[in-house]
């Protein structure tokens, strides 16, 4: 039980019981949704200590960062060690931006080494729980030496400036290790998150001409153990990859193959190292990170970020948005493998100086309260989370909370996907004992950092909208001729000024950068999500509008799960949408045609869902496999997805369906029961 009492949520206004309508939220995929017109102040405690302290004080910032960005964002970049200071704020020919120009820093000692002149050197930089309960504590000092020792395993490995090196490990310290010891001598990685399979492996060290893996035997995940360095084998085997080295950290110390003359174990190569290396000073613009994700086609895109102002964004959100401070026990639940956990695990706290919390496993493991659980006893303050996660935690039950002191967290955050106002409630409510405020932070792998999200002592929130935009961040729904949609009216999120944290680009493909982001309305990105703004100028995300699922906040590109569908021998021809789904926020659904001369059954959906499993890995999982006849589709051969969405909802069918090829197709699909 909480021991503080709940403080009253709302200013007076506010908490009167507002009308809640019984219609669907616009802003979430789940079912059943409630609008919740309640406002939320934060508490005037929460207030008083935060470093953003009233609307007019965003407003004015907001204000300025957008009319004066040289001077707003050189002002906050000179919170950073530079090692050579930058000439420029900003050099911007769309869609080519250079931020802190002629600037030169390393983002280790921006993480590791500045923190060591002070107090911080022995304060907590990382605290990590195994999933089996294993608990360590790695200080600013213990994590440099760490990070140094390894930044000289790389070297001896010949892996030097500009390099790739992927990193497919579970969630260990030495996963942060690993990605700082990069950063130190300017080697890029590119992060593959553990749910990925062998072959997506192989596409992305591939496509990035990674040189080396970084990986462990294996990971522990819900009691199991997940064979990260198999994978790795069936990735590298036939020897057509640029890889040529693997180190191999001991975790689980499951058996092993070790490949001779490739794969070397990361404590034997420790023993070869010392605890100095230098730090290399990197232009602001050099390269930092490939991270990949999907888009509309089926292969997904290398996400290219640079070092300056990549950090800048991740350290101003860390210290405006999660506002830490030097005492927070600070803990985000997401994988390093997303970009959430580089940005918000990694970069913005450990550049904060803050202390950030690591869980290995699964939130469920033992037991429904493992979460609540770690922070009762580690006094987690700030916790960031994603709604799926909390959707979860309301269907097992409050009784898992109750049994945890939860007093500790004084702010709570969620990100990946929109948040339905019951959930936002419940998270408010149970977890944060109504005083916490909630910052919901929409942004994006391609935007490094927090686009739009409240500033949590400043902007009053609204269960369901991410608010206001950040710092620097111009923001507009558009029609399609980029004009401003009216109040409460959907359209097309657009961001109209660069940021410092954007995508440099698409790894090795500048055309396709230009043409996904940059071509749709001129001189702005466009972020591929659907929104409206309400009457306070709050922006409410309605979520993809192009061919994207958002299935438990992880992103999935519909063209990539058809690829690996008809890449088994059964299938002819495959479609895939996604449906509402309570907990996930979207399932799979594919639509499937068979070749001449199969026979379909229970057995080869079942083949097909582990088929996709295989192909990308069990993030993909469909929920659904439907057999069809045929697909329908537009006379000119387009498959209308728009009546297979409405299809796999069991929603009645609307809308034109004349330009149809063969209306009785819908009619067989829709009376199709689907696995039989
Ligand atoms: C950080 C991350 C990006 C997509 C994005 C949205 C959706 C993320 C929110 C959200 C509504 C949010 N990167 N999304 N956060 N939608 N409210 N607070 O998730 O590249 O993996 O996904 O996720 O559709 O375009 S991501």
């Amino acid at each position: 039980m909480s021991k503080k009492k709940a403080a009253k949520p709302v200013s007076k206004k506010a908490a009167k019981p507002a009308a809640k309508k019984a219609v669907k939220a616009a802003g979430s995929s789940s079912k059943s949704l409630l609008v919740e017109n309640r406002v939320f102040k934060p508490s005037a405690d929460f207030v008083k200590k935060a470093r953003i302290s009233s609307m007019a004080q965003y407003q004015k910032m907001h204000a300025e960062s957008l009319k004066n960005p040289d001077k707003f964002f050189g002002r906050e970049a000179k919170e950073l060690s530079w090692s050579r200071p930058f000439k420029k704020v900003l050099d911007w020919k769309c869609p080519n931006a250079k931020w802190f120009v002629g600037g030169q820093l390393n983002v280790s000692v921006n993480c590791l080494d500045r923190h060591l002149d002070g107090p911080r050197k022995t304060k907590a930089a990382i605290i990590w729980e195994g999933e089996p309960g294993e608990k360590r504590v790695i200080t600013y000092q213990q994590l440099h030496r760490d990070v140094c020792r390894f930044a000289n395993v790389l070297k001896r490995h010949k892996v030097k400036k500009g390099d790739r090196v992927v990193i497919y490990m579970p969630m260990v310290p030495e996963a942060a290790v690993a990605m700082l010891a990069c950063t130190r001598i300017g080697a890029m990685h590119s992060v593959v998150f553990g749910g990925f399979s062998a072959e997506s492996i192989k596409d992305r060290v591939t496509d990035c001409g990674a040189t080396m893996v970084i990986t462990a035997d294996g990971g522990y995940r819900r009691g199991a153990v997940v064979a990260l360095k198999k994978n790795v084998d069936d990735a590298l085997k036939g020897g057509d990859t640029p890889v040529k080295s693997v180190i191999v950290l001991r975790r689980t110390g499951q058996d092993v193959h070790i490949e001779e003359g490739r794969d070397y174990w990361w404590h034997r190569e420790l023993e070869y190292v010392d605890a100095k290396c230098p730090a290399v000073a990197m232009d602001s613009e050099a390269p930092l990170f490939i991270l990949y994700t999907s888009g509309s086609t089926g292969k997904p895109k290398g996400i290219l970020h640079t070092t300056g102002g990549y950090l800048l964004h991740a350290y101003m959100t860390s210290k405006y948005v999660f506002d830490l401070r030097d005492d927070d026990v600070y803990w985000c639940t997401a994988d390093i493998g997303w970009v959430t956990g580089h940005s918000y695990m990694v970069y913005g706290p450990l550049a904060m100086g803050a202390t950030s919390l690591m869980y290995e496993g699964a939130p469920n493991w033992p037991e429904n309260d493992r979460f609540w659980r770690i922070i009762e006893e580690y006094g987690v303050t700030v916790f960031y989370t994603a709604p799926t996660a909390i959707r979860a935690f309301m269907k097992w039950g409050d009784e898992w909370l109750k049994k945890h002191d939860l007093s500790s967290l004084r702010l709570l955050g969620t990100v990946g996907e929109p948040i339905n106002p019951e959930a936002w409630m419940w998270y408010h409510n149970q977890v944060g004992g109504g005083r916490c405020p909630i910052v919901d932070t929409w942004w994006q792998t391609e935007t490094g950092g927090h686009m739009i999200t409240p500033i949590p002592g400043a902007i009053p929130t609204k269960p369901g909208t991410a608010t206001l935009p950040f710092f620097g961040v111009d923001a507009a729904v558009v029609d399609d001729l980029g004009k401003e949609v009216g109040k409460d009216e959907q359209g097309k999120l657009v961001i109209r000024k660069p940021w410092p944290s954007m995508l440099r680009g698409i790894w090795g493909d500048k055309d396709r950068y230009q043409k996904t982001y940059w071509s749709d309305f001129k001189g702005w990105y466009f972020a591929g999500d659907g929104a409206r703004r309400d009457k306070d100028g709050y922006f409410w995300i309605i979520g993809r509008i192009d061919d994207v699922l958002n299935v438990a906040g992880h992103r999935l590109g519909t063209a990539e799960v058809e690829s690996a569908l008809v890449s088994h021998a059964a299938v002819a021809e495959a479609a895939v949408v996604g449906r509402p789904d309570e907990l996930k926020g979207q399932g799979v659904v594919c639509f499937v045609t068979v070749k001449e001369g199969v026979k379909t059954s229970r057995d080869l959906s079942e083949e097909l869902k582990k088929h996709v499993r295989k192909v990308i890995g069990p993030v993909a999982t469909p929920d659904e496999i439907r057999f069809a006849a045929a697909l329908p589709k537009t006379r000119s051969g387009k498959i209308m997805r728009r009546l297979l969405k409405q299809i796999a909802s069991g929603e009645t069918l609307k809308g034109d369906t004349t330009t149809l090829e063969d209306i009785n197709v819908i009619a067989a699909l829709a009376a199709a029961s689907g696995e039989d």
